[in-house]
This record gives C-alpha cells, sequence and structure tokens, in this order.
C-alpha cells in the first residue's frame, strides 16, 4: 500500500447532485458562474491555444454513451476534423472494447450476432460473466422467456449471483480463470464427438492447433484450476454442443480483466466449435453497458475506426470521409482512453473535453487519474451534474440529458438502432449536447449548424451499414437493426451467414481459432493481501452514482464490502460491522455483509457510492493490451478490524 490515508467519509444517503443550469469557469483556482457566451469562448480559446501550440494530437475527447449517434458523430467530427486529431474515444474502454476487438479479430465486425427475439427462441443460453438479472434487467425478461418456453440457462459467474439463481446450472468458477474453464468445456465437446465438422471445415481455419491447445484441459486439471465440478463442466460442454440454437452472451466478468480480450476469444472459439453463429437462433453476444454505448463506438467515437466501423487505416475510406468533411484524417490510430490518461501523466496530452464522462470516480486506481487530470492546461467538462471529474475543470458547460430532454437515436446490444424524443422540459440554462457542439465549432472556424436528423442522414451517406437508417422508417418499422445497406429491404437479424456458404468466395475470410493461454489476475494473492476482491453492480445503482446515488430508495442500502461468513468468522469480523479494506494501492473502509452466494476468499463490492467508499481508489489498473481495459474485476485486498482508537485516520 503506498498511499496510506483512508479514503472514506460517513456513510449514507450523499447530498444529490443538483443540475447543472449554468456554465462555470474557473477564477483564481475557483469555479465560478458565467455566462453562455463568456464559457463558450474560454472553452473554445484554450483548444485553438493549445492545438497553436502543440498541435493537434495533444488534445483529446471523451465522448458521451449516454448521450445520443448523433452527438457522438458530431464529437468524433469535432475531433477529426475542427480539431484534426483522432484522439476521441468513450467508457467503453473501461467496458467492452475486448469485446468489439475480439469479435472484429473473429469476423471483421465488433458487433454482436444475434438478436433479443432469437435468444428468446433458442435452446440453450449460456450467460458467462454477466449479472444480467442486475445490469441488463430488460435483456434478462427475453432470457425468462426463453426459459418458460424450456430453454436450458446457464450461468458463469464466481458469485452465485440473483441472475444465477435463475439458472438450470451455475458454475462457480474462481476469478480469472474463464480461459481455463472455456477450454475444459471445449476438450469435453471435441472427445464427445460433438465438434462441428461441418462448420469448422466451412467457416473456421486454425482449429488443429487450437484442438492441440485445449487437450492438456482435462476434466480435473479444469476442475483443479477453475474450482468448477467436472460434472458441471461436462454438462454445459454437451448441452451447449448439442442444442440446436445455442446462445453464448458475455459482459465485464469477461472484459475487465489483464487479458479481457483473450477472455473473449475463448468464447469466440466454443461458438466456432459448435457452429452456434452465423444462423438464426445461435450467436456470441456481448450485453453492452451504457445505454448508448454501441452507438457511440459505431459512430466513429473510437480512435479506430470512422462511422459505420470504418477502418481509418483504410486509405480509400480515410479519402472518402476527408472528402466529405473538407480535412484529411490522420492516417493512423488515435490514443484510446487508457492512452490518452497515460499522455496526460508524460505531458503529451494537455487539453481535454469530456462530454458526459466521470472518469475520476470510475477509472481503476482513480488516484492516479486525478493527478493525470491535474496535469492538463485545459479541461472542458459537458455534463448534466457538476461531477468529480467537472469539479476539476476550467470550464463546466451544462447540457441536457439526452435519455429524456433530447432527440435522436440509441443503439442497443442487437445493433438496433431507435428513435429517442425529448420528453421532459430540460432545466432553464442547460443547452443541448449538440447545440454546444455546434456552439464550439463555430468559434473555432466551422459554419456548424446541424439538427439530429441533419446529423444523422449525413453519418448515413457516408456509412454503408446505416445507409438505409432513415428517421422516417425508423418512426415507421419502430427500430431497424445495421447493417442495412438499402432503404428498400432489411437484413436478416443475425451476422455472419456467410461462414456457412459452400462456395469459398461468397464465404469470404474463415473465423479463426485461436490459441491461448491462461494468465491469471495480475494483482497477486499474497500473504499480505490473501483476499480476491471483484467489483460490479447492483440494480439499485448505477455507474458511480451521479445520476441514481441523489434520491432515496427503499432498495439502495449504500455500500457495503460483501464477504463469505467463513472469511467473516476468520477475520472475526460481524455484519454490519466498519472495516478496513486495503490493496497495494490504498485503503478505504466500508461496512461487511455477509453473503453465501460468495465463496470463501472471495469479496465484492460495487463501485456506485464512491462519494462515501471511493472503490477504485483500491482496484488495479493493470489493463489489456490490446483493448486499454483495466482489470476491475480482480484486486487482491486485506481486511482489519478498525481498533477504536483508528478512527482519526479516515479523513
Ligand atoms: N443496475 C445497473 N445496470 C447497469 C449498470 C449499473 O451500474 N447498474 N451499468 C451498465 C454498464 S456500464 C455495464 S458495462 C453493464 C455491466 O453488466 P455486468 O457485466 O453484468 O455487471 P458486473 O456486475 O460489472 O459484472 C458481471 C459479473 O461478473 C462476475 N465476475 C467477476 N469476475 C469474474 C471472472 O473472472 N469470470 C467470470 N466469468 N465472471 C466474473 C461478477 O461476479 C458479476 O456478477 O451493466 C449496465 N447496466
Ligand atoms: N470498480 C469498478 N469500476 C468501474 C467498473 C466496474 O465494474 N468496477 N465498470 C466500468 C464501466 S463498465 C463503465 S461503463 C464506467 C462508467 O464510467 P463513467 O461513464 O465515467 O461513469 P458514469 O457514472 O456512468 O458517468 C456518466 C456521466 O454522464 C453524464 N451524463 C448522463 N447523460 C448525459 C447526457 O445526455 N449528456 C451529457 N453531456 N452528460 C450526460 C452523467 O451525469 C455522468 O456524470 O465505469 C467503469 N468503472
Ligand atoms: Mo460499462
Amino acid at each position: 500500500m503506498t498511499d496510506t490515508t483512508v479514503r472514506s467519509r460517513r456513510k449514507g444517503q450523499r447530498e444529490p447532485y443538483t443540475r447543472l443550469t449554468r456554465p462555470l469557469v474557473r477564477e483564481a483556482g475557483v469555479l465560478v458562474p458565467a455566462s453562455w457566451e463568456e464559457a463558450l469562448t474560454r472553452a473554445a480559446e484554450g483548444f485553438r491555444h493549445g492545438v497553436a501550440e502543440r498541435g493537434p494530437d495533444s488534445f483529446g475527447m471523451f465522448s458521451c454513451a449516454r448521450s445520443t449517434n448523433e452527438l457522438n458523430y458530431l464529437a468524433q467530427k469535432f475531433t477529426r476534423v475542427v480539431i484534426g486529431t483522432n484522439n476521441v474515444d468513450s467508457c467503453n474502454r473501461t467496458c467492452h472494447a475486448p469485446s468489439v476487438a475480439g469479435l472484429s479479430h473473429a469476423f471483421g465486425s465488433g458487433g454482436g450476432t444475434s438478436s433479443y427475439q432469437e435468444v428468446e427462441e433458442s435452446d440453450v443460453i449460456v450467460l458467462w460473466g454477466s449479472n444480467a438479472r442486475e445490469a441488463h434487467p430488460i435483456f434478462f425478461q427475453h432470457v425468462l422467456r426463453a426459459v418458460r418456453r424450456g430453454a436450458r440457462l446457464f450461468v458463469v459467474d464466481p458469485r452465485r449471483t440473483s441472475t444465477a439463481q435463475w439458472a438450470e446450472r451455475h458454475l462457480p468458477l474462481n476469478v480469472g480463470t474463464d480461459i481455463p474453464l472455456a477450454y475444459g468445456i471445449a476438450r469435453e465437446i471435441i472427445h464427445s464427438g460433438l465438434a462441428n465438422e461441418v462448420f469448422i471445415g466451412r467457416g473456421t481455419e486454425g482449429y488443429a492447433d487450437y484442438a492441440a491447445a485445449a487437450e492438456p484441459w482435462t476434466l480435473a486439471e479444469t476442475e483443479r484450476v477453475t474450482g468448477v465440478p467436472a460434472a458441471l463442466v461436462t454438462e454445459l460442454a454437451r448441452a451447449y454442443a448439442r442444442a440446436d440454437r445455442g446462445q453464448l452472451c458475455w459482459t465485464l466478468g469477461i472484459t475487465e480483466h489483464h487479458n479481457g480480450t483473450d477472455n473473449v476469444l475463448s468464447l469466440i472459439n466454443l461458438g466456432l466449435l459448435t457452429g452456434h453463429v452465423g444462423r438464426y437462433g445461435s450467436g456470441l453476444n456481448p450485453l453492452r453497458g451504457q445505454n448508448n454505448v454501441q452507438g457511440g463506438g459505431d459512430m466513429g467515437a473510437i480512435p479506430n475506426r470512422l462511422p459505420g466501423f470504418q477502418d481509418i487505416l483504410d486509405p480509400e475510406v480515410r479519402a472518402r470521409y476527408g472528402q466529405a468533411w473538407g480535412r484529411e484524417i490522420q492516417p493512423r490510430y488515435g490514443w484510446n482512453l487508457t492512452q490518452m490518461l497515460d499522455r496526460m501523466e508524460r505531458g503529451d496530452l494537455t487539453s481535454c473535453f469530456i462530454i458526459g464522462e466521470n472518469p475520476v470516480q470510475s477509472e481503476a486506481d482513480c488516484l492516479h487519474t486525478v493527478k493525470r487530470l491535474g496535469n492538463l492546461d485545459h479541461l472542458v467538462v459537458q455534463d448534466i451534474f457538476l461531477t468529480k471529474t467537472a469539479q476539476l475543470a476550467d470550464v463546466v458547460l451544462p447540457a441536457t440529458a439526452a435519455w429524456c430532454e433530447t432527440d435522436g437515436t440509441f443503439t442497443n446490444s442487437e445493433r438496433r438502432v431507435q428513435r429517442v424524443r425529448a420528453a421532459l422540459r430540460p432545466p432553464a440554462g442547460a443547452r443541448d449536447d449538440i447545440a454546444i457542439l455546434c456552439d464550439l465549432a463555430r468559434r473555432l472556424g466551422h459554419d456548424w449548424h446541424y439538427t439530429p436528423e441533419q446529423a444523422w442522414d449525413e453519418m448515413r451517406a457516408l456509412a454503408p451499414n446505416h445507409a438505409g437508417i432513415s428517421y422516417a422508417r425508423l418512426e415507421q418499422l419502430g427500430g431497424i437493426q445495421w447493417p442495412c445497406p438499402s432503404e428498400d429491404s432489411l437484413e436478416p437479424s443475425y451476422l455472419h451467414a456467410r461462414l456457412w456458404e459452400q462456395d469459398p468466395e461468397r464465404r469470404g475470410r474463415p473465423a479463426p481459432f485461436t490459441v491461448l493461454e491462461h494468465r491469471p489476475p495480475v494483482d497477486r494473492l499474497s500473504e499480505e493481501y490473501p483476499l480476491r476482491l471483484t467489483t460490479g453492480r447492483r440494480l439499485d445503482s448505477y455507474n458511480t452514482g451521479v445520476q441514481s446515488g441523489g434520491f432515496d430508495s427503499p432498495l439502495r442500502r449504500g455500500e457495503t464490502l460483501d464477504l463469505h461468513p467463513v472469511d467473516a468468522e476468520a477475520l472475526g469480523v460481524a455484519e454490519g460491522e466498519e472495516v478496513l479494506i486495503s490493496s497495494r494501492r490504498g485503503a478505504i473502509t466500508a461496512p461487511v455483509r455477509l453473503d453465501r452466494g460468495l465463496s470463501p476468499g472471495l469479496a465484492f463490492m460495487t463501485f456506485h457510492f464512491p462519494d462515501e467508499v471511493d472503490v477504485n481508489v483500491i482496484t488495479i489498473e493493470a489493463t489489456c493490451p490490446v483493448a486499454g481495459t483495466a482489470e476491475y474485476k480482480a484486486a487482491a485486498i486485506r481486511v482489519d478490524r478498525i481498533p477504536a482508537a483508528a478512527p482519526a485516520l479516515i479523513s
């Protein structure tokens, strides 16, 4: 533990954040109210100055996965055209970037391959590292409909979550052992003669190496490493392989690891092995995080893709967009969010525009993030609340809330674009995200005037997979899945049917199996830090709690350290007792809650109450080298009783 200050405040209901209704600017170190005119001028001048002094790559944009596709389209265009860099990203980096990386590696496209309707009509559903009952409650209704129809539900999670309680079988694996478990399942499928030879022969490559790599993962070895009883491994393997329609859905239990992309690939391997992809009812689906994080990436608010998920390194693509936008696109990938934070530390990235993100509380090892943001010359935050991140800004711009106060579209985890409409009047003084962005662009020499529909139409004229999705059609059909290249037709609800084609020409690039190595969590358990902490969500709260923390709810019980009763007893702590929780990064305090759904040695916390218990002070920033996502799901901690004299420590 390097920082001995304990970060916790009195538990209980925090003061609600009040909606931002006036711009703020920093004067003599303090944020003070300002007119829109002054705040916008300061924001724009800061960016202009930064670019003039240090070039466009000294700028970074964090775009908002809560806001509309139209805002995300314009945020990436602002970055690429008004500023001239590809440094644009969003919370997808903390979340499903490994899913996008893994799926594009295998199939050339980063979207989930199936649809909710197909999930309802499938025979076997595997929810892997996903607590959908609490984190995807709407999607979970589709799962339950399938279960009522007789589908078999398997849940792979170290904790017996409320999702697992609905499952026919729960596979309680040790944190960070997903690759061994996937290999054990694969070997069992292969040895039972259940591999889908037709699909493997037609649609894949690299099978022999993969099968050889699975060979050491006998049932005994799999059970030893993962902790999952061999009988459950066999049962899942056979059920999934024999299913006529099998759905494999995953979320952060898979992605939020130092090897998140490898974890995703280990599940894709299972889909390829069984042929559960590329046909109706079978699919490989990441259930995405924030309401429009799928859309944000589709719109190009990521450093390596232009709208429509088109690769920036493709010169033809770049030329097309460059021509339409009147500025050449840089022929290289920008920095992702993780890299941008690193570049702040090194002094290379000096001005930053954060729209609807709260990295001060959401980043792993967040005290480090605060230091990095503190290095910036110019920070502009556009949010609906004065978050802890906004409190560090030079200029704060009050926005309207996309989900209820603005017009536009969102895209969900089944790639379905849907209209959203302003249903509430925004508080006086707040301005629409798009209007603010246009105003800033105008101050920087670009005559931007966009309605949401104009932004959308400009985007779909450039992005072939969105070309057929007009507002009129969305109105008429209630929602349309991409790809949708034509206004006259609809594509099937699932992707990659080509992989089943007999004709190699039509089949195109085969999907590769990937040979993977098991690499356990970076934060090793030791005598000093003997417990495994995993972090995640609860139904009653949302992310850093900015939007969900400020009102009373009979459901919400505040932050706790969830422990198995066996550990609590060994530590001599009782339910409700406030304890000291330390990792190699820092320390916090929280009351203990007993949970028999955990296994001994495993603890759980959320990150929903950071104003009271800032759990990201103790999480580790070890990141996936491919996707940049941090290992939020595996920290090593110790828990100590707080001696009577210790409260003086607590700040
Ligand atoms: N109510 C609510 N809903 C939300 C959110 C919210 O804050 N509140 N946030 C939204 C966002 S941004 C996202 S990204 C999604 C996230 O949705 P989920 O990923 O479902 O949520 P988490 O609770 O973070 O993690 C899921 C599970 O991963 C398990 N897990 C931990 N380590 C491992 C491991 O090594 N292997 C496996 N297989 N599993 C492991 C945890 O025990 C946990 O139950 O939810 C979205 N929906
Ligand atoms: N320990 C731990 N930490 C985690 C995770 C974990 O599992 N464990 N999960 C990670 C994941 S998956 C995610 S996605 C991140 C989330 O990280 P963040 O995105 O940084 O956190 P949120 O609390 O979702 O903050 C979203 C912000 O958007 C603002 N906002 C909402 N709507 C609008 C709008 O329409 N316009 C504008 N301008 N602003 C708006 C909200 O007020 C809020 O400040 O956290 C990550 N952090
Ligand atoms: Mo997320």
